[in-house]
């Protein structure tokens, strides 16, 4: 199962241990000093990132987590040991947040990142550290600190550098296990994809990008309708939209109003993902009025600053130049300056579309 948010795991760090109070007693050495050690920390949290993992399904049944407490400190100088640390292990593309505040607190994305979110309370220091000259016996020692505790709310937000979007039925499923090494279902109706796949694609010889594909969006899909915008948030950090559309007779939609639609839904859920560029790919080429259609989207688009590839990922034709334009696209971003202002794409609104 795919569970991509939770909320509300409780996280409690280590109490610190106590300081002793102690003298020294030995045979012939009449008024020994004080001997009390200090207390051991506490045991933190911590999270870690674990390439292995793509969902948060386990925080589904544990949601409370507490490091050790540090052992307390005893005579002769003896500290007590430190707490037992917790280590949580997160896929990448883990927010950590304040569940009161929403404040994010990490955002976890290489490998064996880590980061302390609870830290465990300090020891207390023993008697025998507060000896000093006006005070040969000092008879107080100090209590270990609390641990922190917080409750946090996790979400996964997949890190992608290519999102595809569209319509459901669209292809993007086809199109993701036509590039990439992933195995996505593909079936001949609606609503197939149930959640974010992810793929790797092979450009050149030694390059590689990540490619996402989410579940199929529908208009009114902002207020819920198919399976809604929630999974929009994996593209939210993607550099560039793969946006397969329909182009063929059977789609019973027209192009531009699909492409439309997904935009409209897109920019509903968060207005940056509307700003990325886009490219448009006229799938199902080899069925019957797809040329026609191509060749309007192609127009219409076009004066609008958008490139739109006739392909068939069912027969594979015109692949080759969807992969040359995104390496393309992804060398122009890289070198992007990252608060450079956007291109604005999308003013549709301009061109009037037969519905
Ligand atoms: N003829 C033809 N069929 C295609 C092409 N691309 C995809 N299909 C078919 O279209 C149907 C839907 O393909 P999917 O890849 O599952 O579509 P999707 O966009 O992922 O759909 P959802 O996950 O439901 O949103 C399948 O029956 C595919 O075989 C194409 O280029 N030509
Ligand atoms: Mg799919």
């Amino acid at each position: 199962m795919f569970v991509d948010l939770v909320a509300g795991i409780y996280l409690k760090a280590g109490n610190g241990g106590d300081g002793a109070v102690s003298f020294r007693r030995e045979k012939f050495v009449p008024r020994g000093g004080p001997d009390g050690g200090d207390g051991g920390d506490g045991g933190d949290i911590i999270f870690e990132v674990d390439e292995g993992m793509f969902t948060l399904m386990d925080f589904r049944y544990q949601k409370h987590f507490r490091a050790g407490r540090g052992g307390n400190g005893a005579g002769r100088q003896k500290s007590g040991a430190k707490g037992e640390d917790v280590v949580i292990r997160v896929p990448p593309g883990t927010v950590i947040k304040d569940s009161a505040t929403g404040r994010i607190l990490a955002d976890l994305v290489s490998p064996y990142e880590r980061v302390v979110i609870a830290r465990g309370g300090r020891g207390g220091r023993g008697n025998a550290r507060f000896k000093s000259s006006v005070n040969r016996t000092p008879r107080t020692a100090e209590s270990g600190e609390p641990g922190e505790e917080i409750t946090v709310d996790l979400e996964l937000k997949s890190l992608a550098d290519v999102g595809i979007i569209g319509l459901p039925n669209a292809g993007k499923s086809t199109l993701l296990s036509r590039l990439s090494n992933a195995r996505p279902a593909v079936a001949p109706y609606p609503f197939t994809t149930l959640h974010p796949n992810l793929g790797s694609v092979r450009i050149g010889d030694d390059r590689t990008f990540v490619l996402a594909d989410v579940p199929g969006l529908i208009e009114g899909a902002h207020l819920g309708k198919g399976l809604g915008t929630r999974f929009l948030r994996h593209i939210q950090r993607t550099r560039i939209l793969l946006h397969v559309i329909d182009v063929s007779a059977a789609a019973g939609v027209d192009p531009l109003f699909a492409f439309e639609t997904v935009n409209e839904e897109m920019r509903q859920f968060d207005p940056d993902l509307v700003s990325k560029p886009q490219l448009v790919i006229a799938n199902k080429m080899d069925l019957e009025g797809a040329p026609e259609n191509f060749s309007r989207i192609k127009e219409h688009l076009g004066k609008i600053g958008i490139k739109v590839l006739p392909v068939s990922a069912k027969t594979g034709s015109g692949l080759d130049a969807v992969l040359r334009d995104l390496q393309d696209m992804l060398d122009g971003e890289g070198k992007r300056e990252s608060n450079a202002p956007l291109p604005s794409h999308l003013q549709l609104k301009e061109i009037d579309m037969e519905r």
